[in-house]
């Protein structure tokens, strides 16, 4: 109808010349146009709605699909930080915080969505930086160390945190050294160098340990067999001319210079070792007649 309606009442219209009767086909083609217009639309919107229902249908089928598995994939922990809470189900939250001494970049919590996916990003636990805050003072370097820093400071000052100036006299010789120190939380912690003990008015200085002084009279027995020598850091034995130490670095042992050729004997005599030294010494046999001789013994 929509198709050969407009055609029909043409044919009409080119026959009949009357004017009024024409003016009366115009008007009704116009009406019958408006009708056709108001059909089209409705028939539109009939598609419309048809699609709307398919979607919605769509949807709900989806919905009872996901609904046999409703819950969210598994959630790590952050390195060097923990997670709490367990439920991966929809709607469940898992919060995480880091260790001491890390701060937390990131979301602190997740939720399962009921797409099922974690909202958010996954958080990193990152190492606070303490020297951020540049703690060491008068040119010192700041060292940061995880929940800690340490001051390495500048010469001609001392201190935790580099605050007091050392006087010229001290640290003068490897005998005394400056400190280690850390920070732990604001708790103050200095260590010193193997073989020094730390000392001075403020504890800020690393004074060297006289281990042969210190064992003296031990009961453990001496440090040293003959003579004991302190050195910056720690100490050693020494042994009087001609003695050298033993493996064990405490005793002493004679040096056969015989054996070890550190002898100026000549050619015509014997060396002869000593506790301590050498003798070089000629051996005169009796002249005998016919008589041969043999050695029997270095003497
Ligand atoms: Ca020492
Ligand atoms: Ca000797």
């Amino acid at each position: 109808k929509k198709n050969d309606m407009p055609t029909r009442l043409f044919t009409i219209a080119t026959v009949n010349l009357c004017p009024e009767s024409r003016r009366e086909i115009q008007g009704t083609l116009k009406q019958v146009q408006k009708l056709l217009t108001a059909h089209e639309t409705s028939c539109a919107q009939s598609l419309k709605n048809l699609k709307k229902k398919i979607n919605l249908l769509q949807n709900s089928a989806t919905k009872i699909t996901r609904a046999t598995n409703t819950t969210c994939p598994k959630v790590d922990a952050p390195v060097n930080g923990r997670k709490l809470g367990k439920s991966q189900s929809v709607g469940h939250e898992v919060h995480f915080l880091c260790d001491p001494g890390y701060e937390l970049v990131g979301p602190e919590s997740r939720l399962c969505q009921e797409s099922l996916v974690w909202s958010g990003q996954q958080p990193t636990c990152r190492d606070i930086n303490e020297c951020a805050s540049s703690p060491c003072l008068n040119g010192g370097t700041c060292v940061d160390e995880v929940n800690q820093f340490s001051c390495v400071c500048a010469k001609g000052w001392a201190g935790v945190i580099c605050q007091s100036p050392v006087p010229t006299c001290e640290y003068n010789g490897p005998f005394v050294r400056p400190p280690r120190c850390t920070i732990t939380q604001g708790t103050t912690h200095c260590t010193c160098e193997p073989g020094y003990t730390i000392s001075g008015r403020d504890s800020y200085t690393c004074t060297d340990i006289d281990e042969c002084e210190l064992f003296h009279n031990g009961q453990a027995g001496r440090l040293c067999l003959h003579t004991c020598v302190n050195t910056p850091g720690g100490y050693r034995c020494t042994c009087p001319a001609g003695y050298e130490i033993t493996r064990d670095g405490r005793g002493c042992k004679d040096i056969d210079e015989c054996a070890a050729r550190q002898n100026n004997c000549s050619m015509d005599q014997t060396c002869i070792n000593t506790n301590g030294g050498f003798q070089c010494v000629r051996v005169d046999c009796p002249k005998i007649p016919n008589a041969t001789y043999v050695k029997t013994s270095p003497m």
